[in-house]
This record gives C-alpha cells, sequence and structure tokens, in this order.
C-alpha cells in the first residue's frame, strides 16, 4: 500500500462494511457488498481511477438495499478522504465524459472540502439487476459529503439504464483519477492555502 491509502470500518445495527483503498495503485480490487450491480459498478469505478479497492459488505438486505448502498458510499468517502491527507500537489479538479454506445455522461468534480452534489440524470426503471435506481444518487451524495467532494453528474442522453448508470461510473472513476493525480507544480492547490 502507498502512503496514500486507508482502511475503513463502519459497523451499525443495520450493515457492516469494510473498505481498504489505495489511491496510488493499479485498478485492481475485491468487491463485495451482496448487490452484484453495485459490485459491477464499483469495480468499473476502481479500474478506471487506478484507485485500488478492497471492500466488504453486509447488510441488511431482507429490508432492502438502501442501508447497504448508502453505507458502502459514506465508508468510501470516509477511506478516500482520509487516503488523501493534506492534498499536497493533487490537481485538484478532474472532468471527464464517458460515451457507452447511445449514451453520454459527464463528470466534473473538486476535491474542494466543500460537499455539494447536483445529480442531473433520470431512470426509467425501478431497478437494474438488485439494485434500485433510486440508489444512484444516494450513493453518489454519500460518497460526496464524506469525501468534501463538489460533485457534479449529468446524463446528457441515453436510453438504457444499465449503460446510463455505467458511464455515470466509468467518469467518476476518470474525473477522480485526474483530480487525485499529483504534480510537482501545484502544491497545495487552493490560493487560500488550505483545501
Ligand atoms: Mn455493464
Amino acid at each position: 500500500m502507498s502512503n496514500r491509502s486507508s482502511k475503513r470500518e463502519r459497523i451499525t445495527k443495520e450493515t457492516s462494511v469494510r473498505v481498504e483503498i489505495d489511491l496510488d495503485g493499479n485498478g485492481n480490487s475485491e468487491i463485495n457488498t451482496g448487490i452484484g450491480f453495485l459490485d459491477h459498478m464499483l469495480t468499473l469505478f476502481s479500474f478506471n481511477s487506478k484507485v485500488d479497492l478492497n471492500i466488504f459488505a453486509k447488510g441488511d438486505s431482507y429490508v432492502c438495499d438502501h442501508h447497504t448502498i448508502e453505507d458502502v458510499g459514506i465508508t468510501l468517502g470516509e477511506a478516500f478522504k482520509e487516503s488523501l491527507g493534506d492534498k499536497y500537489g493533487i490537481n485538484r479538479y478532474g472532468t471527464f465524459y464517458v460515451p457507452m454506445d447511445e449514451t453520454l455522461a459527464l463528470v466534473s468534480l473538486d476535491v474542494s472540502n466543500r460537499p455539494f452534489l447536483v445529480f442531473d440524470c433520470d431512470f426509467k426503471r425501478e431497478k437494474v439487476g438488485e439494485m434500485s435506481t433510486e440508489m444512484v444518487v444516494e450513493f453518489f451524495r454519500a460518497f460526496a459529503f464524506n469525501a468534501g467532494l463538489t460533485l457534479h453528474l449529468k446524463v446528457l442522453y441515453g436510453e438504457n439504464d444499465h449503460h446510463k448508470i455505467e458511464a455515470l461510473f466509468k467518469a467518476f472513476g476518470r474525473a477522480i483519477k485526474e483530480a487525485v493525480s499529483i504534480s510537482s507544480d501545484n502544491g497545495i492547490p487552493s490560493t487560500k492555502g488550505s483545501l
């Protein structure tokens, strides 16, 4: 594991979640949340961001998928924030468009420590696999607010909900990769002197 890594565990009466993250990884992941489509999305996020991820979650799926997905977002966001440390040298901003067949998605973000979410996407289906489409925004909100991201996501157009969600997670991965990349010119990337 590199310096920019973290391990977090979060246990409540509803879920238990373990996350290991390494920002300077190779995009390797081992993900088991009990929700297959979420595992697929987090695998794509890891591959596209080059962030190594191990995530294990066990939740009250007899209730529904809500608690597990939200708590994975919270724990992953906390681990991401911790792994960034003082953010010295990072690019800070990341913006990426990803097409997937008929769909085009845009993600633009700022590792600002000013949590904000703009989510402009509509889905037609109630679920993709075992994941409720209404939980996509909840996942990104949980991540953004616990990681300290200003995060904007938009599907510009598209038909297929699997493609829309997948394009968002891939674009999110690419934008994160850009934002956390370190350059020797950057220093602390704010005129305030801290982020
Ligand atoms: Mn897919």
